[in-house]
């Protein structure tokens, strides 16, 4: 018999999202596996009561954007928001591309949480190659779309760590 040991475990409790304001900044590269983690993302949110009109989707160009781009909406008008969701896809090349970008922008994203106060979901699939990108889209038959995942951790964060309450 074999036992699944991996995977986001079960929720402490049910959490309650119908007050909650979300930001989602994307990149565009990749724009299948983007637009399924997006759409994964979005409707989590909503089965955890956040309404439609409170979650607000930006784009940037590519993965390497998401950190600034991530910022500006956090301090927009369009918030305040209580949590927000960095999406990107890069997958790898025939250059070292791949690995400056990937350990930039994780770490800015981690870094621009501390800066703004705020959870910051990493949304950044860093892939070998695209096969890999769309079993974790859930575009595969059968294979788990991550934007689930960082729905249910933006509303987990919104309000069990929100630091400005
Ligand atoms: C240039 C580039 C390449 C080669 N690959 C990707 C990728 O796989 N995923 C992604 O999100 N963005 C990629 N980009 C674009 C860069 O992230 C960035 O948008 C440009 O270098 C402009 O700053």
């Amino acid at each position: 018999m074999s036992h699944q040991i991996k995977g986001v475990g079960k929720l402490d409790t049910a959490y309650d999202g119908s007050n909650l304001k979300i930001g989602i900044v994307h990149a565009r590269w990749n724009s299948t596996v983007i637009d399924a983690l997006i759409k994964g993302a979005v409707e989590k949110l909503k089965a955890f009561g956040v309404k439609e009109s409170n979650i607000v989707v930006s784009s940037v160009p590519g993965s390497y954007e998401l950190p600034f781009g991530t910022k500006v909406l956090a301090e927009s008008k369009e918030g305040p928001f209580d949590a927000l969701i960095s999406i990107g896809v890069l997958i790898k090349g025939e250059t070292m591309h791949f690995e400056y970008i990937s350990e930039s922008v994780s770490h800015s994203l981690m870094k621009l949480q501390f800066d703004i106060n705020k959870p910051v979901i990493f949304g950044l699939l860093t892939c070998l190659t695209e096969e890999q990108a769309l079993a974790r889209a859930g575009v595969v038959e059968g294979s788990h779309n991550h934007g689930e995942d960082w729905g249910a951790a933006a509303v987990e964060m919104a309000i069990k760590h929100n630091a400005n309450q």
